[in-house]
């Protein structure tokens, strides 16, 4: 249920290995393009892995689903406009399903979900299906794979299995171990769905860290890119990176999973998403600062290079992107004098996007908000002002 960015690389693994597997989605374009053997996502070699499954008729997508013995629950779970998590997606797939079910059968949900979800569907189910309590399988397996590595993580990344029982967890893990390599922990629902969140919230909260780094040596006059490689020196620190803030659909949003439920608890957690948040309106600002002072110093107004739009380096994704959010947000307190880069796509419906070299030849201030390969190719000029919030240059 659910052919997005885990659902379809999920569906097209499982059929490769000799399950037979109906995807469902309610976009219709979205099962109208996948039975055609084509994609609607980018992800390097799904596309070909989707065309073999299909034609070999392991794999069929259909808006509705049928009746099956396992059934994966691949939806997103974003949030609402205060930060509570919306499980309706959750809901409406498991309403879907529900007068399908029967004895024996396993469901799993891999949606990110706050702490809970698994267990309130399991009453949701056996509410309307009494009879099926005790007799089918129910799970949580959050996913853990990097977009771009998608393929090759689904099979190898170990996984945590909660299920509502011991035994839903076994079948779970028999399930599982029909495609995965890695290896299957075994625990309780709760516990999974705490780790999902655990994961992405642990990676939020260190980004901060180097975020707060950077702030700071902006003000102490250090450079924060010499600072943590030595700090790193020491055999138990490992700094992340600072960069423009943190973006993409999993640690800008799962902490809030967790803060909406547990406010008082999730001091550090909060913190961290305020800081990281703040980096993005900080380097907007830093940008509009330096084209004030240019303007005042050279008497003209600056040409201003916005080098990255994507939510991490060498990726074509733009969702969540704080790039992009910096880029939308300098640009609009002045019409013109701005070129735009993203090596990594052709066109944007709203930003003119010009080569990189050109716009770093051009520009008067250079912003590197995206640590791309191909901006490292370029040799740092003292003419120009430079913004290095990626840390292209370092020294
Ligand atoms: N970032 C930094 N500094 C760093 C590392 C990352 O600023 O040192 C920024 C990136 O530029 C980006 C954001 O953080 O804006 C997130 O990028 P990422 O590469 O850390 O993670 P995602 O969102 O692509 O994927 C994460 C992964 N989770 C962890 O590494 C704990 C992935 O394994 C999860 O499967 C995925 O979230 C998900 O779907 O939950």
């Amino acid at each position: 249920m659910g052919l997005g960015y885990i659902g379809l690389p999920t569906a097209a693994i499982s059929a490769s290995i000799g399950h037979k597997v109906l995807g469902v989605d309610i976009n219709p374009k979205v099962a109208e393009t996948i039975n055609k053997g084509e994609i609607h996502i980018i992800e390097p070699g799904l596309g070909n892995l989707v065309k073999q499954v299909v034609e070999n008729g392991s794999l069929r997508a259909s808006t509705l689903p049928e009746i099956s013995d396992v059934y994966l629950i691949v939806v997103p779970t974003p949030f609402k406009g205060n930060y509570e998590p919306d499980i309706s997606f959750v809901e409406s797939a498991t309403n879907a399903v529900l007068p399908l079910l029967k004895a024996g059968d396993l469901y799993i949900i891999e949606s990110t979900s706050p702490v809970g979800t698994t267990n309130k569907m399991a009453e949701l189910i056996f509410g309307k299906r009494p009879e099926l309590e005790g007799n089918i399988s129910i799970a949580y397996c959050p996913e853990r794979v990097l977009p771009g590595n998608v393929l090759h993580e689904l099979i190898h990344n170990d996984r945590v299995i909660g299920g509502i029982d011991a035994q839903s967890t076994q079948k779970a893990q028999e399930f599982y171990s029909t495609f995965v390599e890695g290896k299957l922990h075994p625990t309780n629902a709760r516990t999974a769905e705490m780790c999902k969140l655990t994961e992405n919230s642990s990676r939020d909260v260190q980004i901060a860290f180097a975020n707060e780094l950077s702030l700071i040596c902006d003000k102490a006059n250090i450079n924060v890119w010499e600072l943590i490689d030595l700090a790193n020196k020491h055999p138990r620190v490992n700094i992340l990176q600072p960069g423009s803030g943190v973006g993409g659909h999993c640690i800008a949003v799962d902490p809030y999973f967790i803060t909406a439920e547990f406010p008082r608890e999730s001091q550090i957690i909060g913190k961290a998403r305020e800081i990281n948040n703040y980096k993005s309106f900080w380097c907007a600002e830093k940008i509009r600062t330096s084209m004030l002072e240019f303007e005042l110093k050279h008497g003209r107004k600056p040409l201003v290079a916005l080098m990255g739009l994507a939510f991490k380096p060498n990726i074509d994704d733009l969702r969540e992107s704080p790039a992009k959010y910096i880029a939308q947000k300098v640009m609009q307190s002045a019409q013109d004098g701005f070129m735009v880069v993203e090596p990594n796509i052709e066109e944007h419906s709203i930003f003119r996007l010009t080569k990189y070299d050109e716009a770093f030849e051009k520009a008067d201030i250079v912003a590197f908000l995206v640590a791309h390969n191909e901006f490292k190719n370029l040799t740092y000029n003292t003419n120009k002002v430079i913004l290095d919030f990626a840390g292209i240059f370092k020294k």
